[in-house]
């Protein structure tokens, strides 16, 4: 096979290049550039620029580097014919849940206040944890989904999960996509970690805010679309969400004049939650490379129609 990496976002391209070679050193793979060699096979792509699929009209496989494939969906020129392979965690499962972790801990044992009591220099113990009273629910059971609240299970916080389906996830409640409203109305931390696509666009919003249990606390770490932004400072200012963290944004990177910098009730990170691991993406598409030579089907497959 011949493989091409094209990559708009990557510093280091070539470290890459340079892995994925070493990792698949039976076929040739090479860096995009502007002319391409009409002989590829598959690509290995993030934010790919929109001539890759006219330089390279034989490409059968596109192996995305995240999880989340709306943006190459979104792509007027991508070949309906081609087989789209999404990355099956890559190291971002475990840093998703971290990252949930740190700050549902924060906010349900009230630890930004320590650092203001200290500079006081007052030693004042605030009140003991209720982790009922900090029931979270997460939004998408798939790869990420599953293991923010298998995190967030295994330190007692009551967890239910939101899908499609209803699939269980052990140690929490399943909810299908017709029980919405009995999910919201049992959590209090919503976490979003559902893909973006027609059905979900817009779903982080006053409507879905003003069911939640009160003062309740938004985690968005899947993309900024799911959000109406108006709607969530609506909700600020009304006090039915006590904040938010969010670490993606319709606009990336968030511009530097938007209210979310300097507001004391959103916290934001620059799309950071979890990051594809070089090592283990690698490793997991050299194998799916593989798989796909010897004719075996493979998972990751995105559905079109289903857009995830
Ligand atoms: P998966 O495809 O594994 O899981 C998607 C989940 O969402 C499934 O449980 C699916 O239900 C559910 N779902 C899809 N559509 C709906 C809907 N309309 N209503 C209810 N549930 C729905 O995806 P991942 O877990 O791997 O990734 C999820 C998203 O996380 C990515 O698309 C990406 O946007 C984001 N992400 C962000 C990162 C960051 O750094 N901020 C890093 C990695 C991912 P069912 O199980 O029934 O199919
Ligand atoms: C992803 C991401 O989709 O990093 O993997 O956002």
């Amino acid at each position: 096979m011949e493989i091409v990496f094209a990559s708009r976002h990557e510093s280091n391209p070539l470290e890459w290049v340079n892995a994925l070679q070493q990792a698949l050193p039976e076929h040739r793979v090479r860096l995009w550039d502007e002319g391409g060699s009409g002989r590829a096979d598959a690509a290995v792509v993030w934010a790919p620029p929109a001539e890759l699929f006219v330089r390279e009209p034989g490409l059968t496989h596109l192996f995305n580097l995240g999880a989340g494939v709306d943006a190459l969906l979104r792509m007027p020129d991508l070949p309906d014919g081609i087989t789209l392979v999404r990355v099956e965690d890559g190291g971002m499962a475990v840093q998703m849940a971290e990252y949930v972790l740190h700050y549902l801990i924060r906010e349900s044992r009230d630890l930004g206040r320590y650092a203001g009591l200290q500079a006081q220099a007052r030693w004042q113990p605030l009140d003991d944890i209720d982790r009922d009273a900090w029931p979270v629910g997460v939004m998408g059971g798939g790869v990420m989904g599953a293991r923010v609240a298998q995190a967030c299970a295994a330190l007692d916080y009551p967890v239910a999960v939101w899908s499609r389906s209803g699939r269980p996830v052990a140690g929490t409640r399943a909810f299908s996509q017709d029980r919405l409203a009995d999910f919201l109305a049992g959590t209090r931390v919503l976490v979003n970690v559902l893909p973006l696509t027609d059905d979900t666009r817009g779903i982080l919003s006053r409507a879905v805010f003003e069911q939640l249990r009160p003062d309740a606390y938004l985690i968005n770490i899947a993309r900024g679309d799911h959000l109406v932004e108006a709607d969530l400072l609506a909700c600020l200012d009304s006090g039915r969400l006590r904040g938010a963290v969010l670490d993606v944004f319709s606009r990336e990177p968030l511009p530097s004049d938007h209210p979310f910098w300097t507001d004391a009730r959103i916290q934001v990170t620059p799309h950071v939650a979890g990051a594809s691991l070089m090592s283990l993406t690698v490793r997991q598409i050299a194998g799916k490379v593989r798989a796909v030579v010897r004719g075996e089907s493979i998972t990751g497959v995105v559905d079109r129609a289903r857009q995830y």
